[in-house]
């Protein structure tokens, strides 16, 4: 794959990290940096599939987690060779190119086999036994082929592969027919001899399968009359009689010489899952194919030391908390976000524009401009959704002048009503009737660490909170599942009121930490916060204090 920049907005993306995640690939593809890719660690809440149905946007490819994958290692301009070149030309080509490996296709590009010295060395005692004679699966094109030769004569069958004994004519003329007539079958036999009219008589009616002209000796006109009477191949060879032979054994189909135990591995596999194999194998390199078991690349033991193909971009968030499972093993390239510094670390200087706005596509607009660059009216669109949707309709405590500033240029660039837009994707996200409380709490959480202290915080809008109240058991023993499967102190769930813009606020956690929490109590682990509809501005900082008098 090419270099691959993918740019993630968190785990459980809400509408902002989403829409951030397409505007910021529009706006670096823009500039020029084509590399640049949207992604998405989740699914798409239904508020930020309604606005991309309804605006007609593919959303960012949905990729789980970027646990380390061959294909973001592997070499994917490897060479492969069809499984019927000669062997011959086969390893000069390795040789010249300096490969260890080559794969070997069908036709087709379907994979067969793997090529290597190991093969070769295994493969080649086969052929080469002093103890018999020499044998070898061959036929006239590949032995012309290998020999820079000139067939003067195509025999019976001699497009056919057949595993051919080859005999040298370079000794009496008895004792060659002597070992002539040693062979019970000599329609298997390739003689290589020089001009020796006697000896190329005798193979002629002998009917060998051919006969192999050394250093350039062309035959007598009598001679390919004769062979083509008798089905008899002849071949005159560039080369001397030592090397002839020595190439005919070389002329074989690399299928034949090849490692046929290698299986191939896929782009898509995990480089975990994957590396006893690479490193069983003798080269340490596997093929790779694709579906359809063609071959898209190969992958080295030395390949995933190197540095991957892939970097990721953070949008709407900066805390590895957050980000995408496997970040870890990328370079981070650039941030673009409007919450509090987390705990991120580079290794390298980075691009990080962090600003206290309402949401990241406020930022990402405001970047679109100062690059006078023009934002596609889609993109625009959903920008402006973004805005709406992480300022509930500019009416968050998070909402700046630059926010309603920056929405109302969006909204007449598209042609969308501010207030109206906003109250049809809020009202997209807040259904709550026919989705379990596991859906709702999962939909925009997200986990914090706060000196060691690891606690989750979910949010969701809805248009009164009665619903959620009826069914607060059921959300607070989910709260207490997600606790636990996070390892976390506490897990709370942010109930949003749209029309009133204050919160319900439930907790799951410890007796010990329960009694740490001074809101305004509504029941048991439920609490009523006037005025809070912004987690990060308002719920975070309020639940770091309960964090101090407990003791963090
Ligand atoms: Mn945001």
């Amino acid at each position: 794959m090419e270099k691959t920049i993918y740019i993630f907005g968190h785990k459980n993306p809400d509408t902002d990290s989403v829409v951030a995640a397409t505007a910021y690939a529009a706006f670096k593809n823009a500039q020029g940096c084509t590399e640049y890719k949207a992604a998405r660690a989740g699914k798409l809440n239904p508020q930020t599939d309604y606005i991309y149905k309804k605006i007609g946007v593919t959303p960012p490819e949905f990729i789980p987690d970027l646990h380390p994958r061959v294909a973001y290692y592997m070499n994917d301009k490897a060479d492969v060779i069809n499984q019927m070149t000669p062997f011959w030309e086969a390893s000069l080509f390795m040789r010249q190119n300096g490969r260890k490996v080559l794969p070997v296709v069908d036709d087709e590009g379907h994979y067969k086999a793997i090529l290597n010295y190991h093969s070769f060395m295994n493969n080649i005692f086969r052929i080469l036994n002093p103890e018999h004679h020499i044998s070898v699966v061959t036929d006239v094109q590949l032995m012309a082929r290998t020999l820079q030769g000139k067939i003067y004569c195509m025999g019976d069958e001699a497009d056919m592969l057949h595993n051919y004994t080859v005999v040298s004519g370079a000794t009496s003329f008895d004792s060659f027919k002597k070992t002539l007539e040693s062979h019970e079958k000599t329609e298997s036999i390739v003689v290589v001899t020089g001009d020796r009219e006697d000896i190329q008589n005798l193979c002629l009616e002998k009917r060998v399968r051919a006969i192999v002209l050394s250093a350039g000796r062309v035959p007598k006109d009598e001679i390919i009359q004769k062979a083509n009477q008798n089905g008899v191949s002849i071949i005159v060879s560039k080369y001397d009689t030592a090397s002839t032979s020595m190439l005919i054994l070389y002329s074989t189909p690399a299928r034949v010489l090849c490692d046929q135990t290698i299986k191939p591995i896929k782009a898509g596999d995990s480089i975990q899952q994957i590396l006893p194999r690479l490193k069983e194998v003798a080269s340490q390199i596997l093929p790779v194919v694709d579906d359809e078991n063609k071959v898209v690349g190969i992958l080295s033991e030395i390949d995933i030391h190197h540095e991957a193909k892939i970097s990721v971009a953070l949008v709407d968030h900066n805390e590895l908390t957050q980000a995408v499972d496997g970040i870890e093993n990328y370079t981070i390239c650039d941030i673009i976000d409007h919450h509090r510094l987390g705990s991120i670390h580079t290794k390298l200087p980075i691009s990080f524009i962090n600003m206290p706005l309402g949401s990241t596509s406020t930022i990402i607009t405001k970047m679109f401009r100062e690059q006078n660059l023009e934002i596609p009216l889609d993109v625009a669109k959903l920008l402006l959704c973004g805005i709406l949707s992480d300022t509930l309709i500019l009416q968050s405590a998070t909402t700046t002048p630059t926010d309603v500033e920056i929405a109302k240029f969006l909204s007449e660039k598209t042609g969308l009503d501010i207030q109206k837009l906003g109250e049809e994707i809020i009202k997209a996200g807040s259904r709550i009737s026919g989705r379990t409380s596991y859906e709702v709490i999962n939909q925009d959480m997200k986990e914090y660490n706060e000196n060691g202290a690891i606690f989750t915080v979910s949010q969701i809008e809805v248009d009164g909170t009665e619903e959620v109240l009826e069914r607060k058991k059921e959300f607070l023993d989910d709260l207490e599942i997600a606790r636990r499967s996070h390892g976390a102190l506490f897990s709370t769930l942010l109930v949003t009121d749209i029309s009133t813009l204050s919160s319900e606020l439930l907790i799951a956690s410890e007796e010990k930490f329960i009694q740490c929490v001074n809101f305004p109590k509504q029941e048991e682990q439920i609490y009523f916060l006037k005025d809070v509809v912004s987690r990060k501005k308002q719920l975070i900082p309020m639940l770091t204090e309960v964090l101090a008098t407990y003791g963090v």
